[in-house]
Parts: C-alpha cells; structure tokens; sequence
C-alpha cells in the first residue's frame, strides 16, 4: 500500500485550524522569549532518524512472540512500511539493515524501491552473535574475541562481507555490536579477548573504504552475564582510538546499567569528537528496548540538551548518525515507530528552547535554582504545535498516529499481506 500525499493533506486540512491556533498562542510566547522559531522549526524538518529493518516484525523475547497480521515478509516489504512512517512524519528517511537477517536479493529493485520511498540505506550492522546458516565455525564462545585464530577471521570475514553489501547499497558506516563475553569467572582471559578484539577491529577498520566510518557500540550485559568484551563507553572508545580517526562509539540508551548518567557520557565523547551512532529506545530495567521516551523522558531531554550543545560546539564531532532500536511484542511496530518518532522530536524540539547562554550566565553565577528552572522550563513546553508545524511545511501529516488510524492502514497491510504473514529475518 502506498498513502498519498493528497491524501494527507486532506487529512491536514480537517484539522489545520486548530493546529494553527495552537501554533499562534506558542510562536507568539516563544518570539517574545527572543527564541528563533522558524529556526528551530527548520532543524525539525531537517532532522532524520534511521529505522532498522528488524524493528518492522512483530518483536518479543525468547518467551513468545505474538503475530498482528500484515507483517512484511520481504525487504521490499519493510521498505514499504519504511515508506509509510516517511511519508506520514517525514523524518523516517533512512533504513538500517542487519545482515544476515536482510540480505538483499536483487540489489537494483532495492535501491529503486527505496528511492521510490525517498528513503537512503544508513549504517549495515554485522552479526557475529548468531550462528549463521552453513558457517563453518560456532560463535557459542565469542566471534572477535575468539582465542582460536580461525573463528576470528571467519568473523572478520563476515564484516567485510557486510561492507560489501553495503557499498552496493550506498551505506557509508558499518556498525559493530558484539555479544562477545562470557558467562562465568574464568571462561575467559579478559585481556587476551580484548587483545583479541582490539586485532579484529583494526583488521575490519583498515578493510573499510576511506569515505566510511565504523561505530563500535557496547553494552554491559546480555546475553553474557558475567563478562562482556565492550562492557562500556570507555572500552568502546578505547578500541576507536587503537582504530583510527573514522571509528567512533556509538550509544544505545538501553545499554547502560540503573541510573547511569548517559548525557555526561554524550557529552564527553562529543568533547572528545567521538560519538558517531545512537540508537534510541527507552527503559526501565535493563535493555529492554521499549518506545522512546516511554519511561524517562526528562533523561532523553537532557540527553537531547548535551545532543544540541555539542552539535554546536564540538565541530569536530560528526552528527551522530540516529536510529531507533526499539521493538518489543504488544504493540504494532509501525505505531510503536511512529511515538518513538514522534517522542524524539519532542525532546529534540524542548532542548533546542534552552537559552545557552541564560544557563551559562547562571552557571557562572552559581544560582543553581536558575539553573535547574532554565531545564526545566523548555521541557515542560508543549512543543507539539513546532513538530506539527515542520510536518505541515514538508506535507508530512499533523499527528502521524491519528493519520495512521484513521487511515485503516494495518487493515490494508492485513488485506495485502494476510493475517499470519511472518516477518523475515530475526
Ligand atoms: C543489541 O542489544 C542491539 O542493541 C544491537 O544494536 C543489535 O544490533 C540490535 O540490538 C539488534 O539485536
Ligand atoms: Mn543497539
Ligand atoms: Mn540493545
């Protein structure tokens, strides 16, 4: 199914006088602040997140998973679903691809399809956590990391592999997770598999073309409980230094342990020109990857606040290349998407009404009240009127997820596809 753009603005123009209200009441308040509105509303509409292609499927944990009907079952399918998040919020312009679990078939159609969604392949990300279909070598005890010479290269073969898919594909950035790690003291050498993997890296940084760059995330446990290789930030930019100057960390919010401070953790790596990848999703106890700002969003604000003031202040830091890694088993994935989409731009919208230099006035002044009333006052705004606004200005929809619902659209997927379609890969 394809939504049009007629469609939509159909859609919009129903609802279009009590947007405008909304947006007056808020411009009005905002430009007396001596705030750049139509600044701002011009970093929304410029803002794009990449949505990864296992996030399209139903999701779950290893206790089950529940089918919704009008699964994509292909690649094509998945752009497709990509293509109806792009043109309902206009900032789903991206797709990152998991390879095995995606492997394109025919290489042109793909590329056309997604032109045809104005959707570009972001970062390909390599599986070295999974045993794959005909390899010769397990991963059981680490891929990387590996004490044994061969298990190593057949996972450093597997990354040049993904790089070559994605060469095909336009992508410009290979991201690497590894599960690497072990499960109880004394399984492993902690410095020989970080020796170990520091090696692989090199060998598949040194593989990547000039123009790309690679993205080392971390995570401090699951599915090994006792050990992981690339347990933090501070192991990830260790290994991107040893790398070279195009290898960088990449955070996931949901990989930190209770209470970690991650927005310091953006800030220094920004500091540090460092932070290349985000994966956004929200928490409450461990990775559990659920709707973006779902559970904490006064954290993802300030994390969005350390965003804003390093783009501007660390030129030397890339803009970090955004996806969303979030899915889970209760709710429609393309709905989950679309909050997840939405709850980004809000917090992206609030830190970008903070008055820097009010803050630093303040912090210079001591007057920690101050200080904490600046925060907290661009995030108690109601931005929503400046996302629909950005939305209205590229025809994308007002409220993506009442469009979505209105729109019937997982009926029609279901119509298309059948109730008990399964989505590939995962
Ligand atoms: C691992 O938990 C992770 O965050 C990595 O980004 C993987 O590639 C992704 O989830 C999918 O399992
Ligand atoms: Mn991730
Ligand atoms: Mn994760």
């Amino acid at each position: 199914m394809k939504l049009s753009v007629n469609q939509i603005q159909e859609y919009n123009n129903e609802n279009i006088q009590t947007h405008q209200k909304e947006f007056d009441f808020l411009a009005e308040k905002l430009i007396k602040k001596g705030i750049d509105v139509a600044g701002i509303i011009e970093k929304l509409e410029n803002f794009n997140v990449a949505i990864p292609s296992w996030a399209l499927g139903a999701g779950g944990t290893r206790f089950g998973r529940f089918s919704y009907g009008g699964e994509p079952a292909t690649l094509e399918d998945k752009i497709d679903d990509i293509g109806i998040l792009n043109i309902l919020t206009k900032s789903a312009g991206a797709i990152s691809l998991h390879i095995p679990w995606d492997i394109p078939n025919d290489y042109n159609a793909i590329k056309e399809k997604a032109s045809d969604h104005n959707i570009i392949f972001d970062s390909v990300n390599s599986n070295t956590f999974q045993d794959q279909l005909h390899s010769k070598h397990s991963y059981k005890f680490g891929s990387l990391c590996n004490i044994h010479k061969e298990i190593r290269e057949q996972a450093i073969q597997h990354n040049f592999e993904v790089i070559n898919i994605g060469e095909k594909l336009g992508s410009k950035s290979l991201t690497v997770w590894l599960s690497d790690g072990s499960n109880f003291p004394g399984q492993n050498n902690f410095q020989t598999v970080l020796n170990n993997t520091a090696e692989s890296l090199k060998k598949i940084y040194r593989h990547m073309p000039n123009s790309w760059k690679l993205y080392i995330e971390y995570k401090p446990y699951e599915p090994n409980f006792y050990s992981t290789v690339i347990q933090d930030w501070g192991t990830s930019f260790m290994l991107a230094q040893e790398c070279g100057e195009r290898a960088y960390t990449l955070v996931d919010l949901g990989h930190h342990l209770p209470n970690t401070n991650i927005e310091q953790i953006v800030a220094t790596l920004m500091n540090k020109g460092k932070l290349g990848g985000f994966h956004f999703n929200d928490s409450k106890y461990g990775d559990d990857d659920l709707t973006v700002g779902s559970v904490k969003p006064y954290a993802l604000f300030l994390i969005f606040n350390e965003l804003v003031y390093g783009m501007n202040t660390n030129k030397n830091n890339p803009v970090p290349a955004w996806m969303i890694d979030a899915s889970h088993n209760i709710k429609d994935p393309l709905e989950d998407l679309l909050q997840s989409l939405e709850a980004i731009l809000i917090a992206y919208a609030q830190a970008l009404l903070i008055d820097q230099k009010q803050l630093e006035k303040n912090q210079y002044k001591n007057d920690v009240a101050i200080c904490q009333e600046i925060l907290q006052d661009a995030f108690r705004t109601d931005v929503r009127p400046l996302i629909r606004q950005a939305r209205l200005n590229t025809n994308g929809a007002l409220n993506p997820l009442e469009a979505f619902k209105i729109f019937k659209i997982r009926d029609y997927l279901i119509k298309e596809r059948g109730l008990k379609s399964k989505a590939s890969g995962l």
